[in-house]
């Protein structure tokens, strides 16, 4: 089987001052020096990647919450699969060269699905680029692409936004092969400083009981993801007049904006 082309799909997901904020203030105290896995599954420090980075618990507080529950309901996977959020900053020429997401974790199995959120904006470069994916559409290139750096030209790629968020999914629908066409790398940033929080989330629950205790060790709460079947969501303006027209009707409706590729509205 030919693997179909990628498509991420940017869609925003903070508000954009204050939770982008609240995340890079809760990190920047905390931030070190990324690593790679090296020989032997070690964690070592590599000029393949060169950005700073932390980890904040999962529902550490309300904020991270919010944003936890928000990638389940649009991954459609709860929020014992995350992991914890990683937090990264670029400074000027710092970058991730191309590298695919699918660790394997003993217990939580491999991972299936990023979630990349960008906090801010550079001021030039670092963009999220996939060189083994192709645009869906080639008017998509010129769209997405007028002002990218030589790193992300050409290329299936996204500039950061503040707020915004891109999906993309490692594995296939056949639950194990890896999809070549999530490879992706952070180019180098050329202006500015960049800042990103990524959720990696696995096929099985990753260390559940380190997800009760940073909850407060209570039970852990109910997961948006879990909706009634029949209710509308309403994630765009457009939602009343959809469903004046029926589509609420529907099961299983699903309203994409073709031109941004970007999910509005979902029904189950
Ligand atoms: O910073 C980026 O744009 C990409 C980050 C990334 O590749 C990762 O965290 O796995």
């Amino acid at each position: 089987m030919t693997p179909l082309p990628l498509v991420p799909l940017p869609r925003p997901i903070l508000t954009p001052r204050p939770q982008a904020k609240h995340l890079i203030e809760l990190a920047a105290p905390q931030m070190k020096r990324s690593t790679v896995v090296g020989a032997g599954g070690r964690s070592v420090e590599d000029s393949y990647r060169t950005s700073y980075g932390t980890f904040l618990k999962r529902y550490q507080d309300e904020i991270v919450e919010r944003i936890e529950n928000r990638v389940a309901a649009w991954t459609q996977i709860p929020v014992v699969h995350q992991e914890d959020t990683q937090v990264l900053r670029y400074g000027l020429g710092q970058q991730y060269k191309v590298h695919a997401d699918t660790l394997r974790d003993d217990e939580a199995g491999v991972r299936v699905a990023t979630v990349l959120i960008y906090l801010n904006e550079p001021e030039a470069g670092g963009e999220t680029a996939f060189p083994t994916s192709q645009w869906v559409h080639p008017s998509l290139a010129q769209t997405h692409g007028a002002n990218f750096s030589d790193c992300a030209r050409g290329h299936v790629a996204f500039a950061p936004k503040r707020g915004d968020a891109l999906l993309f999914w490692s594995i296939g629908p056949d639950g194990a092969s890896e999809d070549v066409h999530a490879s992706h790398t952070g180019c180098p940033v050329l202006g500015g400083v960049k800042w990103t929080a990524t959720k990696w989330v696995h096929a099985r629950p990753f260390r559940p009981t380190e997800m009760i205790a940073s909850a407060g060790g209570g039970v852990v709460r109910p997961q948006p993801y879990v909706r009634d079947p029949g209710v509308c969501y309403d994630e765009s303006s457009q939602c009343a007049e959809w469903a004046a027209a029926g589509d609420c009707d529907k099961v299983g409706f699903l309203v994409y904006n073709a031109s941004e590729l970007a999910p509005f509205r979902s029904m189950v």
